[in-house]
């Protein structure tokens, strides 16, 4: 049988344990947020961003339109992507990145690396 004292160390160890997953996931979702960039009105936003070498920027598309990524340097090109559709690239060098949508060429965007 458990004793009351015990059975007390258990329920509080389990409360620690939910706070910090919860507190890692609160993080994990922030530093995301960070490098997103959302395709809406047939346009990027942020028209610029600056990151890290090393992160990864993902693109989602709100509007019902497809849109395409893809990069004037010809680093990486999307396919189209449907509403509610995410893309992802990883960017590993620091520079300037132009972005631009392959369907409709006056979106464009700048991505700085540094
Ligand atoms: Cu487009």
């Amino acid at each position: 049988m458990l004793t009351a004292t015990f059975r007390r160390a258990i329920a509080v160890s389990a409360g620690v344990a939910i706070f910090m997953a919860a507190s890692a996931d609160f993080s994990a979702a922030q530093a995301q947020d960070s490098n997103v960039v959302v395709i809406k009105n047939f346009m990027f936003s942020p028209m610029s961003l600056t990151i890290k070498a090393g992160s990864t920027v993902t693109w989602k598309n709100l509007d019902g339109e497809p849109h395409t990524v893809a990069n004037d340097a010809g680093l990486f090109r999307s396919g189209a992507l449907d509403q509610n559709d995410t893309y992802q690239f990883q960017f590993d060098k620091p520079g300037v990145y132009k972005v631009f949508c392959a369907i409709h060429p006056y979106m464009k965007e700048t991505i700085t690396v540094q």
